[in-house]
């Protein structure tokens, strides 16, 4: 039978409103859903619809799966591995979560928020706030994403040291199956051992599993106090004792340790002209780091102030400034933030975001640096990231002479090079960002064969048809 996609619109505008059916067909722009963030990926979908509530999501992943259509989820489209990237389109709608935006509610004696999975992740935020929690998911893209795509990504950002991932900071989903059914495991619960705990299942699958309409999430007390710290040093291996020793004198207050290599700063320097020196000298590394808790600043200043003495006295760091108040915090959070936008700008960066044990993160880079000297000369490492989880993005941008649209074509090239030394020592080769089109083919390489075989047949399981966000994760 020949598919109607004109019959399909108007059935998806009888379910829920012609208003939120966006469509070529009907003369709408719908670039701004068909290509990603970094524009690595355009692709072509027959309409975006736009849901309002679960029973509106279940209508059309009902109507999609009797009419064989297949639905990339999307939230705020801030994805860095194209998972919410439709392909050429014919046969593929995008359903967008932004309309289920509603914070259903907040429960301060469980500490805990149930919110529709179109909240903005700095809605949530604000909303914790207001009553005087903290929800500590935090990353560069919080203005846009959309929890329930954090959710789907299993986000990391810049606080998992002392909060762990996404994943941590989830008790409860609501999801549409790709049958239309509704899973409801939307429990406040931080103990529940009954059974396969399956909302597991559905953080970081990518969409490809189902829909998350609604969680519940953990909330954490609001600090009172902040304090951050810039450190420069010679070597990987000094910003690795550093935060051994940091962590061991502040515990629980020690929120961030982030690594900036100097041509992340360099890059940010010259995308962002304004952004203030911050140390007198020029190091190779550098280290952001926070403190918080629910004392006062003056103490919280002084025990950060006593660590970094020590570790100064011993070795662990070079130079450092503890910011002096909350705008100089910011600003040295700003220039962190920036370097994803400098790149951007720079133009035609190969990403890779990778993990190991904290431990093995200094030969690796030094492996790794070595390596590119002599495959790829000129090549610029743009290396950064949350040093604290063990997790760096080891960007590769163009050398000066080469141009960036030619540089792109030696992705698969440059990848491998990497990943077979993240391989060799067991490591990851997507920390926090996913895998969705970008590192499907890697993820066949890299996985075992156990492992595929396993999230093929949990795929099979669930979604029989192949139709929640084909292409991605999975080959
Ligand atoms: P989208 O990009 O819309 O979708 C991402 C994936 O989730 C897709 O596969 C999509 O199909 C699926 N999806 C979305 N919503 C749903 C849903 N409701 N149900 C089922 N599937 C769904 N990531 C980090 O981990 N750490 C960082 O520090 C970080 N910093 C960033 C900084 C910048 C400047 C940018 C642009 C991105 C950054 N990211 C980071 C990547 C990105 O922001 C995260 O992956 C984020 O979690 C994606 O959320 P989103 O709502 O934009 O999802
Ligand atoms: C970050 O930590 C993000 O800034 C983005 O995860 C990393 O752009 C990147 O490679
Ligand atoms: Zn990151």
């Amino acid at each position: 039978m020949t598919f109607d996609s004109k019959a399909w619109l108007a059935e998806a505008g009888a379910l829920i409103g012609d208003a939120h059916v966006l469509a070529e067909e009907h003369g709408d722009d719908l670039t701004s859903y068909t290509q990603d963030w970094g524009g690595k990926f355009q692709g072509r979908a027959l309409a975006v619809v736009r849901p309002g509530n679960t029973t509106e999501v279940q209508a059309i992943v009902k109507l999609a799966a009797r009419t064989k259509v297949a639905l990339v989820p999307q939230g705020g489209n801030t994805g860095l591995c194209g998972g919410s990237t439709p392909d050429d389109g014919s046969r593929q709608v995008v359903l967008q979560l932004g309309r289920l935006n509603r914070v259903r509610e907040i429960d301060t004696e469980n500490n805990t928020a149930t919110v529709e999975a179109g909240c903005i992740l700095q809605a949530v935020q604000e909303q914790a706030a207001s009553v005087d929690r903290l929800f500590p998911l935090s990353l560069g893209a919080e203005g846009s994403c959309q929890i329930g795509g954090n959710i789907a990504t299993n986000a990391g950002g810049v606080q998992v040291l002392r909060y762990g991932n996404t994943r941590d900071l989830v008790l409860g989903l609501e999801v549409v199956l790709p049958n239309g059914e509704l899973l409801d495991v939307l429990r406040g619960l931080r103990k529940d051992n009954t059974g396969y705990d399956l909302k597991q299942l559905f953080i970081g699958s990518e969409g490809t599993l189902g829909i998350i309409t609604a969680a519940t999430v953990k909330l954490y007390p609001a600090p009172r106090s902040k304090v951050v710290a810039f450190a420069g040093m010679k070597s990987i291996a000094q910003a690795v004792c550093l935060l051994a020793a940091m962590r061991h004198q502040l515990g629980e207050r020690f929120t961030a340790f982030e690594l900036l290599s100097a041509p992340a700063v360099d890059l940010v320097h010259c995308y962002f002209p304004d952004t203030p020196a911050l140390l007198e000298a020029n190091w190779p590394w550098y280290v952001l780091m926070e403190a918080a808790d629910g004392g006062s600043d003056e103490a919280l200043r002084e025990a950060m102030q006593d660590a970094l003495m020590s570790c100064l006295e011993n070795g662990a760091l070079e130079d450092v400034l503890l910011a002096s108040n909350l705008a100089q915090g910011n600003a040295l959070w700003m220039l962190r933030e920036n370097i994803t936008h400098a790149q951007k700008m720079d133009g035609g960066n190969i990403k890779h975001d990778i993990s190991l044990p904290i431990s093995a993160i200094p030969a690796f880079v030094d492996n790794a640096l070595l390596m590119l000297d002599n495959a790829f000369p000129g090549a610029r490492p743009i290396v950064y990231g949350h040093l604290g989880d063990g997790n760096l993005h080891f960007n590769i941008a163009a050398a000066a002479d080469v141009d960036p649209g030619h540089w792109q074509l030696r992705t698969g090239e440059v990848n491998k090079a990497i990943y077979d030394i993240v391989s060799a020592r067991r490591g990851s080769i997507s920390a926090e960002h996913g895998i969705g089109q970008l590192k499907r083919h890697e993820l066949a390489h890299y996985k075992t064969a156990m492992e595929l075989d396993i999230m093929h047949r949990i795929k099979a399981a669930l979604d029989p048809q192949g139709l929640m966000n084909p292409g991605k994760v999975l080959q």
